[in-house]
């Protein structure tokens, strides 16, 4: 059992309050830890601590700070192991998806690391040929990072590393869900010797503690990934000052094109990763497959076939495909969709239920739910974020009906289309919504050297990952006259007369 502890300036810090208990959700009668409930005065600890490392963290070089940065991407690595199996106990995914889940996070860090000797700006050319620009960035303060459970290591490193190399430094607050993964990367940073307040952790929930952390005075820049709901509330708040800068990554209504042409066994093995990975609970997982008419039934075949056949229980089992739901609540709402659905017309081609037979009795489980459905604008399930096994099948005549239904949602974040046809392919990369496009792939799978980021409600338009690096600075202009007089540009006279 983990005691989580709010990390301040480089110390795990006491707590009197009542500590809220995180169960397993495989298993509720485990309690993985507990933590704490943290005040407005812990939060503003934080941040005045973060605000008080930061002149000398700035200061360091980018390559010292890439040092320390190289020293946590060790630690990560030796812990591995034990960084994966918490995770799946503390939310649920399969074993080999939280090992994927640390090792995006190790990527993460390498990749921030690497930058820290390339160059950070540019050299510019000027009018006057006496005149040397450059664009130079500039760490921006305090960012806060909120972070999701679905990713408890990765996402907040995508957001964490890159911060910090550019010269910023953090207050974290991980979810309720997912505190215990946080705690262990806090144990790593101070073992890494990053100096005290460089980053600081506070945990709570996100109405009080993260409502207070995105409202403080003294940060800059606020990097939220969740709902588009809590999203929006966070653009609302950072609207109110002129400089907080907020980079939101929302949620997702991905899809599937399968076409006329498409490979059937890529289509189906790409449909059930995208579906039931992190069982549904991804913001890149799909939950529209749109399907060609000439191959529907050969599709809804193999692919409800394949949804009956995946094995679903204990995630620390290797061997099985899909974890439990979060929690009570999520799987009440995906229960809630599934009805909806059939409400709305569908026709269910598999049913979803909650499981409980045997070692699935104290765990949140739900078998796939699949249906038939035509598309249509006013139908809320299919326009609609789930965040769990439920997935339509909609029926499309050709091409440019498909590109029609797949933006047909307030979302954009990850389109997949299975093709043989690079011309119908490159149809549905220039027309389709999205931030993430695949071929002949799942909708799943993102790595961390490519923008990661949607349109419309999926996100703010500063896409995360690697370019996340344009949020966290301001680019500054820097010019310098070698001239022993002033010479401007457009034509500017400078003559006094
Ligand atoms: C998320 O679900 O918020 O592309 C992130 C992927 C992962 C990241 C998902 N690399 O599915």
């Amino acid at each position: 059992m983990i005691e989580c502890k709010n990390y301040i300036n480089g110390d795990f810090a006491g707590y009197e309050g009542k500590r809220l208990e995180k169960r397993s959700p495989a298993d509720i009668r485990e309690v993985v830890g507990t933590l704490p409930q943290s005040s407005e005065d812990e939060v503003n600890s934080a941040v005045d601590a973060a605000r008080g490392a930061f002149p000398s963290w700035r200061a360091l070089s980018r390559i010292a700070r890439g040092v320390y940065l190289d020293k946590l991407v060790q630690i990560l690595k030796r812990k591995k192991e034990p960084l994966a199996e918490l995770i799946t106990r503390e939310m649920g995914k399969g074993i080999n998806e939280a090992m994927a889940d640390v090792i995006e996070g190790i990527h993460m860090v390498q990749y921030v690391f690497g930058t820290s000797r390339m160059p950070f700006g540019d050299v510019v050319s000027s009018e006057i040929a006496e005149k040397d620009s450059f664009m130079r960035r500039k760490p921006k303060g305090v960012v806060a990072v909120i972070a999701p459970w679905n990713f408890p290591l990765a996402i907040p490193l995508w957001m964490i590393a890159p911060s910090l190399a550019e010269g910023n430094t953090v207050v974290f607050k991980p979810s309720k869900e997912s505190p215990c993964t946080a705690h262990r990367l806090a144990e790593c940073i101070q073992e890494a010797g990053i100096p005290p307040g460089v980053i600081n952790i506070v945990y709570g929930s996100g109405e009080k503690c993260g409502t207070l952390l995105v409202r403080h005075p003294d940060v800059s820049v606020v990097l939220f990934t969740g709902s588009s709901e809590v999203g929006q509330q966070v653009q609302k708040i950072c609207a109110e000052s002129t400089e907080k800068m907020c980079a939101c990554e929302m949620g997702g209504k991905n899809a599937i094109i399968v076409l006329d042409d498409a490979d059937m066994n890529l289509a189906v093995n790409a449909a059930v990763v995208s579906a039931y990975k992190t069982t549904g609970q991804r913001c890149t997982s799909a939950s529209r497959i749109i399907v060609h008419k000439s191959r529907l039934k050969e599709f809804e075949k193999k692919f409800v076939k394949m949804s009956q056949m995946i094995r679903i229980g204990n995630p620390l089992d290797p061997d099985v495909f899909t974890g439990p739901l979060i929690n009570e609540a999520q799987l009440n709402k995906v229960l809630r969709y599934n009805q909806l659905a059939r409400d709305e017309g569908a026709r269910v081609l598999l049913d979803g239920r909650r499981l409980s037979d045997g070692e699935l009795e104290n765990g949140y489980y739900l078998s796939p739910f699949v249906y038939r459905m035509t598309h249509r604008h006013d139908c809320r399930v299919l326009r609609e974020e789930v965040f769990g096994p439920h997935v339509a099948v909609i029926p499309v005549k050709d091409l440019d009906q498909a590109i029609e239904v797949y933006n047909d949602t307030d979302f954009g974040l990850s389109c997949s289309v299975i093709t043989e046809d690079f011309r119908k392919a490159r149809e549905v990369r220039d027309r389709c919504e999205y931030g993430l496009g695949y071929v002949n792939l799942p909708t799943i799978g993102a790595e961390v050297h490519l923008p990661f980021g949607g349109v419309k409600k999926s996100g703010t338009g500063l896409p995360s990952a690697s370019t996340l690096i344009d949020v966290v600075t301001h680019r500054t202009a820097w010019t310098i006259n070698y001239a022993r007089e002033i010479k401007m540009p457009q034509g500017m006279k400078v003559d006094v007369k």
